[in-house]
């Protein structure tokens, strides 16, 4: 081929990269390097700990924890199967994980290509149906009211039921239908891409496997309105509401087989931008990793309908395409100089209103800076175990109510993007606690 040829054929590639959704092309190191912060987590295979988010991020990627993955699903099906089959009444459950960690743990399970069948199976199914049927009743007939737990986790229960091909009846689509078309995953103003994303991926799921034949034109526009709405998220530097919302909003939109030049060109900008924050070494939290995974693979949970049961899993590691994760030699902690910097907490949401200086090691997380203040300055607060990591529920002996939480703001009014443990402030940083409804 002439150089004008191959410039053509450049330019002709380029230009079908550009109307899907595709990201552009990443260093299989810069997706090892990802995948080794996951391998210290799967070590960790405490009941609190375990996280079915992280099997099925590696499994739809291109990285592999050798025999570590199966140990993992052994010791998720321990945990998860116990509490199916110890939860005989609504009270009994009320102990038992959030129906949300269900539902991704039958997307672990579908990740192993694994129906949910026989007598636990059924257990599984019938509890997410029954959680989707009270979180229906919750939302009530004229759709003015909320969920008890959240869209997104009604939204991720009839995704995990649909890779399954289990069938959840129309009326419960038809709220989160709804949702979609009457933007109702807006919050404090802005719309939550996450929540908008899961619905997404739900939709997509159903349409591909039309469990709803009675709906299927309302969910085709159902996916093309979360596609827009998403899209008019971009932010300058390219991601989708903002860098952690990225990776969950790339896998609904690669789900997408629309040709569309605006569609495609987001994508590939997201992606540059997602890159650019990888080789800057930008993500920690595992729940993020397991996400991002899948889309550096081009995958999504939507593949989960008929994952790759050929591919072995777990064999040498000159597999054409795959790493297989070693731990790596130093694993890098949290950088923490001498350096003292200083930072203060504020609370006015109690009385009397709390506010003290704190010192810590530049380098500290706001969790560091928490317990400081705990340990020297009067301050108390409580947290509990969540898949994203520590998630605070009180301060200062108030207990966050109903519909409300504990909001983490720089000072004046900047809402932080990480949770307490992966927050770090800078010196001379006003951090804010202020309990808010939602
Ligand atoms: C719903 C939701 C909320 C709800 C949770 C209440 C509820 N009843 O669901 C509300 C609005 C209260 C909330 C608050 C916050 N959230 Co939020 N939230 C979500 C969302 C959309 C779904 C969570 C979920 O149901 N997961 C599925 C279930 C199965 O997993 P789970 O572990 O059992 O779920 C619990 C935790 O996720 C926990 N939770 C919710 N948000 C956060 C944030 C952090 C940092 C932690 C540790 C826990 C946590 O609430 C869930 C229900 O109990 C996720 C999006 C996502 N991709 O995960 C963002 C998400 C987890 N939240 C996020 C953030 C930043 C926050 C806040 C820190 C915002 C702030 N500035 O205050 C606060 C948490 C502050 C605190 N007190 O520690 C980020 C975390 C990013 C990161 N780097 O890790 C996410 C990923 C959104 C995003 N893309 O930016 N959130």
């Amino acid at each position: 081929m002439g150089s004008l040829g191959a410039l053509l054929f450049l330019l002709g590639s380029l230009g079908a990269l550009a109307d899907v959704c595709e990201i552009p092309h990443v260093d299989s190191q810069l997706v090892e390097r990802m995948g080794q912060h996951l391998l210290p987590w799967m070590n960790q295979i405490s009941q609190e700990q375990l996280n079915p988010s992280i099997y099925v991020g590696l499994r739809l990627s291109s990285v592999q924890a050798g025999d570590m993955e199966a140990f993992y699903l052994h010791s998720l099906k321990l945990k998860y199967q116990q509490n199916i089959l110890g939860c005989t009444s609504s009270d009994d459950c009320k102990t038992k994980p959030p129906m949300g960690q269900l539902a991704l743990y039958m997307l672990a399970l579908r990740a192993n290509c694994e129906f949910a069948r026989g007598h636990k199976g059924d257990r599984l199914v019938s509890q997410l149906k029954r959680f989707l049927e009270d979180e229906k009743k919750a939302i009530g007939h004229n759709h003015k009211d909320y969920p008890y737990v959240s869209y997104y986790q009604y939204g991720l229960s009839i995704l995990a039921l649909c890779v399954h091909q289990k069938r959840v009846h129309d009326s419960v689509v038809k709220k989160l239908l709804y949702a979609v078309e009457h933007d109702q995953h807006f919050y404090q103003g802005t719309l939550s891409v996450d929540t908008e994303a899961m619905a997404g991926l739900a939709f997509a799921c159903l349409e591909r496997s039309n469990l709803n034949p009675n709906l299927r034109n309302r969910i085709t526009l159902a996916i093309r309105t979360a596609i827009g709405k998403i899209l008019k998220t971009q932010t300058s530097e390219g991601h989708f509401g903002h860098v952690y919302s990225s990776p969950l909003a790339l896998q609904f939109l690669m789900t997408s087989p629309m040709r569309d030049m605006e569609l495609g060109t987001a994508c590939l900008k997201a992606g540059a931008a997602l890159l650019a924050i990888l080789k800057d070494r930008g993500f920690q939290n595992v729940l993020m990793i397991s996400t991002l995974l899948p889309v550096l693979n081009h995958k999504s949970y939507v593949d989960l309908i008929s994952p790759d049961c050929q591919a072995p899993r777990a064999a040498p590691s000159s597999l054409l395409g795959t790493v297989v994760l070693e731990p790596a030699m130093e694993i890098p902690s949290q950088t923490q100089s001498s350096d003292v910097i200083r930072v203060t907490l504020k609370v006015p949401s109690v009385l009397p209103p709390y506010r003290h200086v704190i010192f810590v090691p530049a380098g500290s997380s706001l969790e560091d800076v928490l317990k400081k203040a705990q340990e020297l300055w009067g301050f108390t607060y409580g947290t509990k175990a969540t898949l994203s990591g520590p998630y605070l529920t009180s301060v200062m002996g108030k207990e966050a109510g109903e519909r409300e939480f504990w909001q983490l703001l720089r000072a004046p009014d900047t809402r932080l993007l990480q949770g307490i443990a992966e927050y770090t402030p800078k010196d001379g940083e006003t951090i804010e606690l202020r309990l808010v409804s939602w």
